[in-house]
Parts: structure tokens; sequence; C-alpha cells
């Protein structure tokens, strides 16, 4: 580690120094940085600051001296600071400084300039940055719909047809039962694809529905507000519980009504090639009963159960099947409590192949005792003694805390609900010391580079706001801003990765229908996976470094691609930031 960043060390400089390619760190297969790389860059959030948030750019390579913030309606300097050195940033192998205007709180757009004259992407300053990008993250997700056609009045020229009508799925022969034997036909239509792909898996659909959910429950009286310009807008429900809806149809359909167990996913037996829903017509199979599905299933009911239960008037008796169909789902899983996924030779999609199941009994366990008040599942939960880590799809113990903490004061003591605040504000304060160390003041260690890093990194976000909500801290809120600053551009690759937003966006996201659509931008709303240096795909990447290893190519599915779960922490933190100057 100490070598590694001490080549990071060498290898900059060097090609600073001698402006060319030179053979740097022995374990990085290309050049750290190519030499054009090695321009100044100044690395921006692109889209906005809000008034009275910190308000940052990285300079890189490393320089010190004055900087400007210029006024783009009037021309004028607004602003005049130092650079601040900050050293290497270990994840990117760069050398850098900070320019920090944070006391830059009028509305305006604005350009930061450096004394050289380099001057940096257009942002703004505003009370209302975020309302945009937060709704079009939300509606990426109508665009995603399985099942039916998206029409010009909602999709503009994304418009499609519809694909993948899934009324005619086959029982895997790993999911086969007396009671549906291999190749029986059920239908499961509806839900959200996966990804870039078509596939439909329930893992991975629980902890981006439940996010969704939370959303919702913290910012009831923002989404009252917001109008999705979805087909269901007008129905009386907010868009958000609309468009969960839509998936939670499709959810209700993977449990099998005859033991209460649920296949793990709905996917055809191969990945479909680079074309539109209705031209991928490859047979589709539900596989393998698990116990993460059941679990991830019965959590999301459960608390779907809660949040319906408001709207019963508008859609009777969804609340009370959603109820019963978590509490099926657990008994199963009580039942087959390690039923892992084990993927089927003949099947190529993705796994989502959890092998640690205690994070997931806790998330039910809490969701079940807040629909219930039974303390049985509270007990569960406390024996199960999870702590309460960065949320992932294969790691949902702070779901269940977010939820106790969120709904269950009332049902349990005021020592037992602080210890569990407790809980949740010492992970806060691992990533506020994170926040502290790093160059490029953000809260990334080498560790979050993994497959999702911007999800990683937009969780991290969402776990500290809700640590904001219960023992209010400027650094949390701080930390929370900066990963939305790295997301949207304040990172070494200088993109922001929501597509459609910032000066520079991905254009080639891993989305077979932004691929093969024949329109030139990508849906638009969709958080690109973001930099690791994993390489799964043998794309090109122009560095080893984790924080640069990115790349803006349809191949890079390791970098490049989008995923519902990826897409729902950003709603969640972009809808915490703007509700704050927005609330209605
Ligand atoms: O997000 C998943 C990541 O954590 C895994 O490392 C990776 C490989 O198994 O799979 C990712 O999920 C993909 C899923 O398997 C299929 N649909 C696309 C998902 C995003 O790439």
């Amino acid at each position: 580690m100490v070598l590694l960043t001490l080549a990071g060390v060498v290898s900059s400089s060097m090609l600073i120094s001698c402006g060319q390619t030179v053979n740097v760190a022995k374990d990085t297969a290309v050049p750290a940085r190519k030499a054009a790389e090695q321009k100044t860059q100044i690395y921006i959030n692109q889209v906005g600051f809000l008034p009275n948030d910190h308000k940052v750019a990285v300079i890189s390579p490393q320089q010190s001296g004055a900087f400007t913030v210029v006024s783009q309606a009037t021309g004028q300097v607004v602003l005049n600071a130092k650079l601040q050195s900050k050293g290497i940033w270990p994840l990117s192998e760069e050398n850098v400084s900070i320019a920090d205007f944070s006391d830059l709180s009028q509305e305006g757009a604005y350009r930061l300039e450096l004394a050289d004259g380099k001057a940096s992407a257009l942002f703004s300053v505003g009370s209302m940055v975020y309302r945009q990008i937060h709704d079009a993250s939300l509606k990426a997700y109508y665009f995603n719909r399985a099942s039916m056609a998206l029409s010009p009045e909602f999709a503009g020229p994304w418009a499609r047809s519809a694909g993948h009508p899934d009324t005619q799925v086959n029982i895997h022969v790993s999911a086969a039962s007396d009671a549906r034997p291999t190749n029986t036909i059920i239908s499961a239509p509806k839900g959200w694809y996966d990804a870039g792909d078509y596939g439909k898996y329930v893992v991975n659909s629980g902890i981006s529905t439940y996010t969704l959910l939370l959303a919702y429950t913290h910012f009831k009286d923002f989404y009252q507000k917001r109008d999705g310009h979805i087909p269901e807008s007008s129905d009386g429900l907010p868009d958000i519980l609309n468009e969960v809806m839509w998936n939670l149809d499709w959810l209700q359909a993977m449990q099998d009504p005859n033991d209460g167990g649920v296949y793990h996913k709905l996917t055809t037996l191969n990945f479909a090639g680079s074309v539109m829903p209705e031209n991928a017509h490859e047979q589709r199979y539900v596989v393998q009963k698990s116990t993460a599905a059941a679990l991830n299933f019965a959590a999301v009911m459960a608390f779907a159960s809660q949040v319906y239960q408001e709207f019963d008037s508008v859609y009777p008796g969804k609340s009370a099947a959603y109820k019963k169909a978590a509490l099926g789902a657990w008994q199963w899983a009580k039942t087959h409590p390690e039923i892992l996924y084990l993927q089927p030779e003949d099947v190529k999609t993705g796994a989502y192949g959890d092998k640690t199941l205690a994070d997931e009994f806790a998330f039910a366990a809490a969701q079940l005792f807040v629909l219930t008040g039974d303390n049985s599942y509270l007990n569960e939960f406390l024996l199960l003694d999870q702590t309460p880590q960065t949320p992932s799809w294969s790691q949902t113990a702070s779901l269940g805390y977010f939820t106790l903490l969120s709904f269950a004061q009332d049902l349990m003591s005021a020592k037992l609900y602080q210890q569990l605040e407790n809980k949740l504000i010492k992970q806060a304060n691992v990533m506020v010391a994170q926040l502290a160390e790093s160059a490029y003041e953000v809260p990334l260690i080498k560790s979050d580079f993994v497959w999702g890093s911007n999800a990683v990194a937009m969780n991290k976000a969402m776990l500290l706001l809700i640590a904001n909500q219960h023992k209010p801290h400027p650094e949390f809120r701080h930390g929370a801003v900066a990963l939305t600053d790295y997301i949207l551009g304040r990172n070494p690759t200088g993109y922001s990765y929501v597509t459609g937003f910032g000066q520079l966006s991905p254009m080639h996201i891993h989305h077979r229908q932004s691929e093969a659509d024949g329109v030139v931008a990508p849906v638009p709303g969709f958080l690109a996976g973001g930099a690791q240096n994993g390489w799964q795909d043998q794309c090109n990447y122009p560095s080893k470094a984790p924080a640069a290893s990115y790349i803006d190519d349809f191949c890079s599915y390791s970098t490049n691609e989008i995923a519902i779960n990826w897409n729902a922490p950003l709603v969640y933190v972009l809808a915490a930031l703007q509700s704050q100057t927005m609330p209605y």
C-alpha cells in the first residue's frame, strides 16, 4: 500500500517534469496518467451548490496561488481566495489543491478561474439546483419499466414499444416443485429492468425499492408536490409511490403461492444483445428460490404494507396483500434459512449470490417488527447484532437500522433506541474521519472502489444524512455534500456521472436501450456505476488508479453500466438535500 502510494507520487512528478509518458509503477498495466491528463484540471460539481453548503473544487496537479470566482451574468469577480495544497490522493495518484469558495452564497451562475486564466465548467449556486436532477433520477425508473410501451407524451425522444410482457414465464428446473414442475408457465409482468440488461432480480429489487420507499417516508411533503409526468400521475398517489408500485406488482408474482418461497430472479438464460426491449424475445425463466430473495421480499412487502396503508382508499386491499406476502416469505425463510443462490450451469445472467444472510434476516425482522409490533421480530433483530455498514445489495443491515430509527421509537425503550442510534452515529463518524483524511475532501477509501462505486458513494451519503437527522452534526452533511459533488464532477475523471447533467456526462452508458434506440443522448437521469479497477470486462482503461479507472464506453459494464440499486440512493440523497431548501 505504501509502495503503491509512493509509486503514485513518483509517477505524477515524473510525468509533470518530463512532459512525456514514462514507465511508472511496476504494478500498473498502463501508465497511471497520460501526459495529456497532466494539464491543469479543475474538478468541480458541474450541476450546482445549495447556497449554504460547503463549496470546493479540486485542482490537479497541485498548485498554489490565488483563484477567483467570476459571475457569468456580470463578468465580475465575486470571490478571491487562495488555493490550499492537499497532497496526494492515492486513489487517483494525483497531487492536488483545493479551492474553497464556501463563502459564496449569492444565487447565480459562475466559473472558477485560476491565475493562469484556466476556467472551470459553469456551475450554479441556488436553492433549487437539485430539483431537476432529482426528478430525472426518479424518472429513470419509468424508462426502465418492463412490459409497457413508453409513449412520446411521457418519454419524449426515448419513447419505445413494449417489451417483455412476461406473461409466459417458464419455471426453470432449479425452481421446480411438485405444484409447479419444470416448464410450468407463470405470469410475472411489470417491474423494472435491473440495469443495462433486461433481467429482473429480487435481491437487487429489495434494496432499490426499499430506498425509494424510505425517501418517500422521510420527505413526504416534498414528494406530495412532485409531478413525475408518468401515466399514473393523476391517480391520487404521490408519483414515487406509483413508480414503486410498478415494481411491487411484479415482485408479488415472484412468490410461489403454494409455499411462500420467492424465486431469485426472472431472466433469459443468457444476456440479450444490444437490442430494444421489443426485439428481445428469448424465453424467460424464474430461477431457484433462495433465502436472500425471500428475506428481501419480506422486508420490502412489509414496508410497502406500512406505506400504502395510507392510500388504501385509492388502491383498496394492496396494503393487506403486501402484509400477507411478507409474512408468507418470512415463514418460508425461517424454515429454509440457508438456501443460497447457486447459479445453474445453463444460466449466465447476473447472480446476486449473497453468501451471508444475517443482515437480510435483520432487515426483514426490523420491517416486520414495525409492521406488526410483535416483539419477537425485535428480539431477532437484536440477537443478530449487526453493524450498520454502508448499504449495498448484499449488505442490508443498515436498512434495518434506518427503519427502526425512523418508525420504531415508540415501540422500544428510550435506552435501546439510543443504543441503536449510537451505532449508526459511530459509522457516520468513521466516514467523517475518512473525509478529514482525503486530499479530495471526500469520505471515500480504497475498499469503496468496487463495481458500482458511485452507488457506494451515494449509500455513504445517505447514511450520513440519516445520521444527521438523528444527531445533527455539520460534518455529516458536509460528507454527504462532498460525495454528491464527487459524483457530479469533483472526481478524477472529470465526469458528472449522471446522464444528461453537467458539462461532461456519460454518453455511452452500458444500457441496451440507450445503445439501441438511435437517439444520440442516453436516457437521462441514470447514475453510471463509476470508477473501479477490477477491469472485469477487459475494456481499455486510462488508468489503473481506482478512482480514475473509468471509461465512457458501452463496452465497460464494470464502470459504465447503470442499475436500479445505484439510482435509488441518488434519489434519496438529492431529495434529502433539495428538500432542505424546497420542502414543498
Ligand atoms: O452490482 C453487481 C456487482 O456488485 C457485482 O460485482 C456484479 C458481478 O456479479 O454484478 C453487478 O450486478 C449486475 C447484475 O449481476 C446483472 N445486472 C447488471 C448489474 C450491474 O452491473
